[in-house]
């Protein structure tokens, strides 16, 4: 096998250009707000807790678990990245069915798939009629095929949301580096993934930015992509280099314990796009990798704040593209437990990468770890032990915390920001997981908790698990105990908290 490059986003830390005449096609009303000079330190902290996801930055959250299929002539060559030189007639899987991979996410809980219809290698999975280098010249299906189609038709079949991943950096097209006529050639791809294969839930594209031919550097007009975007699937979200969806800054499957969905957004403003429309190099809005991206420190610095949330994208296997000698690194069902504990339980989205082999099917390794994985989900998140029990808390609509729906919330009155609240069970049960959810229609408020419970037989309250934030999941993990008694005390939050549901469950074996 030829060397393969494992190079993670890190290379790709968005840098946002976000023009004065996009802004207002990019954020919601309520997804983004400017501070003034004269604000006070309370003016931003109600400002930050009022700031709210778009109605498809909504939709995508709540989908909590999304698949990435990475496929394409990287596949055939078993290498990671292509260098554009591949022919097109490499590309030839021999039982190619997408049904199978929509069906396998499916049954995995998956709700929306992503598929690399063009990686960096620039070999398009769709017969694209702007270049040669594509599905149409290839064996498979005598170049009759097109896999963005079938993915997309499979998806409406089984019910799952549609995503492409097209990659901006593009080792083989001639107009790579000649920044105009390769925009125009990205946004002629865009229109034909935009407008051949119904709705679009997500556009993703990474940073990485080779040079092009003889050394000349490609300036991506990310704000022409995001108009165009807007203008033709305007319930997409852009994800990663765009303004709606945030890569969490790892590709390892876990994301923060604190991880806040509203962040600064300075480098999104007019006047610094302005005061930096003379210069070369762009800005970034923030390092993605760093431990703090929105806490009070942050955004009391900020002139602007952005619903911004997270993404934890990984690869069920080490490579993000298919290769046969990693058949036994597939990750365990446990391993996937665990990033589903650290990705949707600490308030991101989980984008899963499930590699297609060259047959074209998911290999029978992944789809065996993905049911069982599925069935742990299932076994530990199968009844609520909070359900029934006794709710003591000041403030409104208590029992909405165990309705089951995420739009529904108990809050405490006027702009109390800490409470107790006090669940007793029937009977004393075993437990060791804690699910907590804030109802984010409304905005991320809570910023530190603690939770303690009683042993059947004392009176005394004991420390149980404690967190920062809770944004749209948080899940925390700690040693069983068993009681009847759990407190929650929420000690700090950008005025009144809005939690949607708390629950306490067993992990399954
Ligand atoms: C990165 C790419 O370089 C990798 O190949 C992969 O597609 C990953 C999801 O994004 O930027």
């Amino acid at each position: 096998m030829k060397k393969r490059f494992y190079q993670p986003l890190v290379a790709a830390i968005p840098i946002l250009f976000i023009s004065a005449q996009v802004t207002a096609q990019l954020f919601s009303p309520g997804s983004h707000v400017l501070i003034h000079p004269q604000d006070t330190e309370k003016d931003i902290i109600r400002k930050a807790a009022s700031v709210s996801p778009s109605p498809r930055q909504l939709r995508w959250q709540e989908l909590e678990l999304t698949g990435f299929i990475h496929f394409g002539v990287n596949t055939f060559t078993n290498k990671e990245w292509g260098d554009g030189t591949e022919s097109p007639s490499i590309f030839n899987p021999t039982e190619l069915d997408a049904r199978q991979w929509v069906k396998v996410c499916k049954e995995a809980g998956i709700k929306q798939v992503i598929l690399t219809a063009k990686h960096h290698d620039g070999f398009c999975l769709w017969p694209s009629q702007y270049t040669e280098h594509s599905v149409k010249n290839s064996p498979w299906k005598n170049g009759q095929g097109d896999v963005v189609k079938e993915t997309a038709d499979a998806c409406k079949e089984y019910g799952l949301g549609f995503g492409v991943y097209l990659s901006p950096w593009d080792r083989h097209s001639p107009y790579f580096g000649d920044s105009a006529k390769y925009n125009d050639y990205f946004i002629n791809q865009l229109t034909e993934l935009l407008t051949n294969y119904g709705k679009i839930e997500e556009v993703w594209f990474d940073g990485a930015n080779g040079e092009g031919p003889l050394g000349k550097q490609q300036v991506y007009d990310f704000n022409r992509w995001y108009a165009h975007i807007r203008k033709l699937q305007p319930a997409a979200v852009i994800a990663v280099m765009g303004p709606d969806v945030r890569w969490v800054g790892t590709e390892s499957g876990y994301g923060r314990e604190t991880e806040w969905s509203v962040l600064p957004a300075d480098a999104m403003l007019q006047e610094t796009i302005a005061a930096n429309s003379q210069k070369e190099t762009g800005f970034a809005p923030m390092n993605l990798m760093e431990d703090d991206l929105g806490s009070r420190e942050k955004i009391r610095q900020a002139k602007s704040l952005v619903w911004y949330p997270a993404e934890t994208d990984v690869s069920i296997r080490p490579g993000w593209f298919y290769h046969p000698e990693e058949d036994n690194e597939v990750k365990s069902p446990q391993k996937l437990m665990d990033i589903y504990y650290s990705s949707v339980g600490r308030n991101g989205v989980l984008l899963l990468n499930i590699p297609p082999d060259t047959r074209g099917l998911i290999h029978e390794n992944d789809a065996k770890n993905l049911y069982d994985w599925k069935k742990l989900v299932d076994q530990t998140f199968a009844g609520n032990f909070l359900k029934r029990s006794k709710i003591t808390a000041a403030g409104k609509r208590k029992k909405k915390m165990l309705d089951g729906k995420t739009h529904t919330a108990w809050t405490t009155r006027k702009e109390d920001s800490s409470a107790i609240i006090e669940f007793r069970l029937r009977m004393p049960q075993n437990f060791d997981v804690l699910l907590l959810q804030e109802n984010i229609r409304k905005g991320q408020r809570i910023e530190k908790f603690i939770v303690q419970y009683k042993e059947a037989g004392s009176e005394e309250w004991k420390l149980l698990t404690q967190g920062t934030t809770v944004g749209y999941k948080r899940l925390l993990r700690f040693p069983p105990v068993r009681s009847a008694a759990v407190r929650i005390i929420i000690e700090s939050s950008r005025t009144n908290p809005a939690l949607s549901e708390v629950g306490l469950y067993k992990q399954a074996e």
